[in-house]
């Protein structure tokens, strides 16, 4: 049996974080795919024995059960001293990204894509605010990737992992992502150049 099991599944840039984490960092890991449109995190078997949280992904280590990307970014990190803080002050720095990640960049993007490449929801009143939002974002980390080539400074720490969890998706949600901000378009060719790069269609089973 591999060291890290991951539950996940194709469709899920949160899940693409931590697979992309355990991949980059040699670790000896298989994933186990979560049927998620079929309601699989809404079951009590998953919010009792996995995640009460109702979400995946979910790491299983040993003993340890994991959930939240960040978190488990955070442990991964720990456990192969891969895309690490070198210091206090630079894992703080981490985990503003990983914070601004989770609230906003990661979460209005991937709302938006579920609401109009997954649901099929005509667009509303709601997409166009989504749209808004995910735009604010994007620029926020746009300004950022002009100033340092990595969200921390000038190597790739588990900051740009979790951020990176849904650019690599390419459904249509309305809005030209790499033309509208080459620096973050930038940022994800310097991330695919990473020695054992994949992305989440080859890291995980897809529906
Ligand atoms: N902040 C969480 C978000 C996880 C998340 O929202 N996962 C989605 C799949 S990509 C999910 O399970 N959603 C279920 C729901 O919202 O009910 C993380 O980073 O792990």
């Amino acid at each position: 049996m591999a060291d890290y099991r991951l539950h996940c599944f194709g469709e899920s840039g949160n899940s693409y974080k931590a697979a992309l984490m355990l991949e980059l960092s040699g670790c000896d890991w298989a994933p186990l795919w979560v049927p998620f449109f079929e309601g699989a995190t809404r079951t009590a078997e998953w919010r009792e024995g996995l995640n009460r949280m109702g979400e995946a992904p979910v790491l299983v280590h040993g003993q340890r059960v994991l959930t939240q990307s960040g978190v488990i970014l955070d442990y991964l990190a720990e456990e192969t001293g891969k895309f690490a803080g070198r210091d206090a002050d630079e894992k703080r720095e981490i985990w503003r990204w990983i914070l601004f990640d989770n609230h906003k960049f990661t979460s209005y993007f991937a709302t938006l894509r579920f609401m109009l490449a997954m649901k099929k929801m005509p667009e509303s009143p709601v997409t166009e605010f989504l749209r808004g939002r995910v735009i604010d974002a994007y620029k926020v980390v746009e300004k950022q990737l002009t100033v340092t080539d990595w969200l921390t400074g000038d190597r790739p720490t588990i900051a740009d992992l979790s951020l990176s969890g849904y650019v690599f998706y390419d459904e249509d949600v309305g809005l030209d992502r790499w033309a509208m901000f080459p620096a973050i378009d930038a940022w994800r060719d310097r991330l695919k150049a990473l020695p054992g790069w994949k992305g989440p269609w080859d890291l995980m089973p897809m529906k």
